[in-house]
């Protein structure tokens, strides 16, 4: 029997292949002769004394065990007895979520600066192990990891999408499932929705009316709901150990229908606003020179703030046609006054930026160049341009689920596009990073989800992770090709693009 260690070992055209179709493409790889092999004796080890690694590490080893019937113990030690070695070391070049993985015959080797890039890290090893690993039941294997360094860090630190649960509700369990692959992506960020027109989908103890009357239906007349405090904090813990910021939207002063349809006084007239299920924008606002609406707001954003361990709210802020102009600019500074009075920065959608704001507030693009003058006073932008990361935009004229007014979206374009030439005036420098929302007019099921989220939120994983060089569409389809046997084993119901050549 030739010792493991035998360099020329001989690494499988599947561990290799694997190796080459990583998804975000790392920053640098360097390929070398063998491959490490997990058998019934891999043990994994974390170093002492880190129970945030140990609790990755198990959160790596559990579905492993699952596909290949291994134990993978994972113990807790400095030797190097585990063939598998998660470590924080202190390199500051590696970042809050960059890490660096050395695979050789004799085992695996993972090293960050913070226990996210051990995470991130983890997911790259499942890409690197064959496709069944992301099966639920047993499978045969092999269970090669071809050799090699790969030493990553993200280029953007905002890399999100937004899920739209106020047009159609998702309970929490359906947004876990959602959040394994978007983690599995190596996307850090969830905007959730939370408010519009035809839904208020959070519980708000001191306004209760707005979950339980502003919650209670949906667009077509779907049935509502809402997520009660303890249940939205499941699940901002859930995404959080899985490195994804949660970030609560609430809409204001525009589409804010269902909380004119929970409290009678929110309106000038007193008058109750009936519950809509319909899909039509700008019909709505908030009564900006009322005191009481300047009392539901701090009361909002206090118990949001309390729920949110990110360090930003969104107020929305989007497609206010029944606002005044100065009345909407009044109500927008003033409002970030109340987010900053609760310890939070804040976000809006791009209209935001005619108003006069802290240089710490985002702006959030997605249909015009309006960030452009905000960015010139120091504002920095999350890009969401709706001609390439709409998700709830049509694949083409075909596809049943979606809209098209931002145009069609298909897998090229929504890859196709480069965030530092994006917005004429808006540099590298001003982008925090990248965000795909998905509108839920059409959205009824996790399945409808999936299908409009993927592959094309993939490939936007990668925009936001992966250098800017080399990206070109005709190498990165024939990786994406080889995602589908994984997303699959994930049993995610994504769209095959004819533009993708599926393996
Ligand atoms: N624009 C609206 C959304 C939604 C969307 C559907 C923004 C910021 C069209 N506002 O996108 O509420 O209706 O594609």
């Amino acid at each position: 029997m030739t010792p493991a260690t035998t360099p020329n070992v001989n690494v499988s055209a599947a561990a290799l292949k694997n190796q080459n179709n990583l998804i975000p493409r790392p920053q640098s790889r360097v390929p070398a002769p063998g491959m490490f092999v997990l058998t019934a004796t891999t043990a994994l080890q974390v170093q002492t004394g880190n129970a945030e690694l140990k609790r990755i590490a198990d959160a790596f080893a559990a579905p492993l065990r699952r596909a290949t019937g291994f134990p993978l113990p994972v113990s807790l030690g400095d030797d190097a007895r585990g063939n598998f070695l998660f470590t924080l070391v202190d390199d500051p070049t590696l970042g809050d979520e960059g890490y660096e993985l050395r695979v050789t015959a004799d085992g695996v080797a993972l090293r960050a600066h913070k226990p996210a890039g051990i995470f991130y890290g983890t997911q790259t090893l499942r890409q690197l192990l064959p496709a069944p690993v992301e099966q639920a039941t047993l499978q045969t294997g092999a269970w090669d990891i071809a050799a090699g360094t790969i030493r990553d860090v993200p280029r953007f630190v905002w890399r999100g999408t937004m899920l739209d649960i106020a047009r159609h509700f998702f309970k929490v369990q359906d947004v876990k499932r959602y959040i394994d692959v978007l983690a599995y992506y190596k996307l850090n960020r969830l905007h959730l929705h939370l408010s519009d027109d035809q839904g208020w989908r959070i519980e708000i103890k001191s306004w209760d009316r707005l979950a339980t009357h502003g919650g209670s239906t949906a667009v077509g007349g779907a049935p509502g709901g809402y997520y009660t405090q303890d249940e939205y904090r499941d699940l901002v813990n859930y995404a959080a150990e899985r490195c994804i910021q949660i970030i609560p939207e609430i809409e204001m002063p525009g589409h804010s229908n269902a909380a004119l349809a929970s409290y009678a006084e929110l309106n000038a007239d007193e008058t109750a606003r009936s519950v809509y299920t319909g899909t039509d924008v700008g019909f709505s606002s908030l009564a900006i020179d009322q005191a009481n609406t300047y009392q539901f707001v701090d009361d909002v954003i206090r118990e949001l703030a309390a729920l949110t361990p990110a360090p930003y709210i969104h107020i929305g802020g989007d497609e206010a046609h029944s606002t005044p102009d100065d009345a909407y600019i009044r109500f927008i500074e003033r409002v970030e006054k109340i987010v900053h009075a609760h310890g939070k920065q804040m976000i809006g959608w791009e209209e935001i930026a005619r108003a006069n704001l802290s240089p710490t507030t985002l702006m959030q693009q997605w249909k015009s160049d309006a960030v452009a003058d905000a960015v010139k006073r120091g504002a920095r932008v999350i890009l969401s341009p709706a001609s390439k990361v709409y998700l709830d935009m049509k694949y083409d004229p075909s596809t049943k689920l979606g809209l098209d007014w931002a145009g069609i979206v298909d897998v090229k374009t929504s890859y196709a596009w480069e965030p530092s030439t994006e917005i004429a005036g808006v540099a590298e420098s001003d982008i925090v990073g990248l965000e795909a929302p998905l509108w839920s007019e059409t959205l009824v099921t996790r399945a409808d989800i999936e299908y409009m989220a993927f592959p094309r939120l993939i490939g936007i994983a990668e925009i936001g992770w992966s250098p800017e060089k080399n990206r070109a569409w005709d190498e990165y389809k024939n990786r994406l090709a080889s995602h589908g046997a994984r997303l699959r084993a994930m049993g995610v119901n994504y769209f095959a693009s004819p533009q993708v050549p599926w393996e």
